[in-house]
């Protein structure tokens, strides 16, 4: 350990970090840590010790710091690793993470003792360090706290310093940008396989996604100044927003956008105050509109919009504060019942029926020995509605995986050649198998439509995970390519009334579930209440219990045939859970 890391430095620079509320016990959760920014140091500290050691682990492949709380307030933060190709951090990485967390809360002999143990256990080699002494990029998104967090990670960085060679980490701060960006970056760089500032840096998504995007207008001859609808962005006060701008200044050769309001161009930002930190997420952004289900802050109802004369469809979507979810939605007029929500469930059959057809055209499955599995990886969250939609009206497979996008994701890559996976919430991607790129890509000489469109797809996407940008984008390729206006997306099917509530319970850690989060196997013996209420309330009823991975909660879903049933189900449920721990 010796060879590499400073020690002298690292216990300075430990006391300076790890001091302030020691003892906190911090988890890496569905999303990484997440909490309060005033008790974040620590494991700031430790997770930039960390992310380097599981560089030279991963024979000094990049690696990528995220500081972000994505829809959390604007006091909270938080951090995440991300791994290589651009995934979330290893499973059997996140108690390690946790560990060390907090054995350095602790004090700073269990730190040692505990990163001492993990370099062994690991086989990390500090001492041969041929290969490089790692390499990390670390992005923030625009809370006030990003700054002084981001100084905690590069002091941790800076502690890897070889003392013979006088070589240290290389650590790139890619600045203030979106969570999916930096997972793009990172994952361009391994593929680059360099860090060397400059060479690779967040252009390298513009231009990417900008390209697949301009590829697309001219295959079916379609601009981003004539939409046949007008968009407008709730940014959530978040990155999301100043990024976006960068990427309508290189989609639009000649439409203006226009803050806060939009008037005469068919698409406009609002809610995009990133620089007032305190407005983050607040009346807006995709959480708010996907509980509230009514428009965020900013965004004026109607569904129609003037330009030029004409009458263009009006749609709206929102981002969250690290723009790694999407939702749509519009509403006729004032009346909030004509509010119409198209949401992560609507984006998944939306690609679904588009990628459907797309086969089709391509010839690809007349072919039997392809074999192309196409399907939908979705959580016991997504509507029944449009699961029956999926595999009812689109004969699709789906799958049902536990809450957070590491679980969709996999799904997806292990089961399908095509995977479509999204949220109810708005966080999801399309994931595209080895298969399906060289078949398009060896057959695509004969001027396929399709399958150039497949082949361009691949790119529009953020093969890394959920991006409300890239998404935003393939959403409104869909739209154009198959002539649909919001309306003809939203009644493909009608959503099941449905109902979210949270109980607050002395022990959340008591429930845990089976099947995909579907069935409860502790407490013992409340499944069985909860399958009897449910029978009571007629065929499409369902209802499930999971305890939260970011709140220290329990959420009770339900669904029913009515709005009242639903609310009423929930209702019971929750008393039922309630019930179950006063016992
Ligand atoms: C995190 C997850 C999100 C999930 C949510 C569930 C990622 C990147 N984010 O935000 O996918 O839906 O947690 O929250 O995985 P809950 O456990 O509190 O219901
Ligand atoms: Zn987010």
């Amino acid at each position: 350990m010796e060879k590499l890391i400073n020690l002298q430095l690292l216990e300075k620079l430990y006391n300076k970090n790890c001091t302030s509320n020691k003892g906190f016990k911090y988890a890496y959760g569905t999303a990484g840590f997440r909490y309060n920014a005033d008790v974040l140091n620590t494991v700031m500290f430790t997770t930039g010790i960390l992310s380097v050691l599981r560089s030279i682990y991963l024979q000094n492949k990049t690696i990528g710091i995220m500081i972000t709380a994505s829809h959390n307030p604007p006091q909270d933060n938080g951090v995440k690793i991300v791994e290589p190709m651009g995934e979330m951090l290893d499973q059997s990485w996140e108690s390690i993470a946790t560990d060390l967390a907090n054995s350095a809360s602790n004090s700073y002999n269990d730190f040692i003792t505990y990163l001492n143990h993990l370099i062994k256990d690991k086989g990390i080699d500090l001492i041969d360090t041929s290969n490089g002494i790692g390499s990390v990029i670390v992005g923030r998104d625009s809370r006030e706290s990003g700054p002084r967090l981001l100084e905690t990670v590069l002091d941790a960085v800076y502690c890897f310093q070889h003392d013979s060679t006088e070589r240290v980490s290389k650590i790139l701060d890619a600045g203030i940008l979106t969570t999916p960006q930096l997972h793009y970056l990172v994952y361009k760089t391994n593929v680059a396989k360099t860090l060397e500032k400059n060479e690779i840096g967040i252009g390298c998504y513009f231009d990417d996604f900008t390209r697949a995007w301009l590829d697309l207008c001219e295959l079916y001859g379609f601009s981003t100044e004539h939409l046949k609808f007008a968009l407008t962005i709730d940014a959530a006060n978040g990155v999301g927003g100043f990024q976006m701008e960068k990427m309508i200044s290189l989609l639009f050769t000649s439409c203006k956008t226009t803050v806060d309001g939009g008037n005469s161009t068919n698409i406009s930002i609002v809610n995009n105050d990133w620089q007032k930190p305190n407005l983050l997420n607040n009346k807006c952004g995709a959480d708010y509109v996907k509980t509230n289900q009514c428009l965020p802050n900013g965004v004026v109802s109607n569904s129609k919009f003037s330009t030029g004369g004409e009458n263009t469809q009006k749609l709206n979507c929102s981002f969250d504060g690290d723009a790694d979810r999407v939702i749509f939605y519009y509403q006729d007029n004032e009346n909030k019942s004509s509010f119409h929500l198209l949401d992560g469930d609507r984006i998944s059959t939306l690609f679904a029926k588009f990628f459907q057809h797309l086969l089709k055209e391509s010839g690809l499955l007349d072919a039997s020995d392809n074999d192309i599995k196409v399907g939908v990886v979705q959580t016991a969250y997504a509507n029944g509605n449009s699961t029956k939609y999926i595999t009812e009206v689109l004969k699709m497979d789906v799958s049902c995986t536990p809450t957070g996008v590491k679980h969709l994701h996999h799904e997806a890559v292990e089961k399908y050649d095509i995977g479509i996976y999204f949220e109810a919430n708005g966080h999801g991607t399309i994931v595209f198998s080895e298969k399906i790129k060289s078949l398009v890509n060896n057959s695509m000489s004969n001027g396929n439509k399709a399958l150039k469109t497949i082949e361009i797809f691949t790119r529009l996407i953020n093969r890394t995970v959920g991006d409300a940008i890239s998404d935003m984008l393939g959403v409104l390729a869909v739209l154009c390519i198959l002539n649909l206006t919001p309306q003809d997306w939203y009644n493909e099917y009608s959503d099941l009334p449905n109902k979210l509530i949270k109980v607050v319970v002395p022990d959340r850690t008591v429930f845990k579930t089976t099947n995909a989060e579907r069935q409860l196997v502790s407490p013992a013996g409340l499944q069985g209440k909860i399958d009897e209420l449910v029978s009571s309330y007629g065929a499409d009823s369902r209802s499930f219990v999971r305890a939260s991975g970011t709140e220290d909660a329990v959420r009770v879903y339900a669904e029913s045939s009515t709005k009242e049933m639903a609310e009423s189900l929930a209702e019971k449920v929750g008393q039922l859970v309630s019930n179950c721990c006063g016992e």
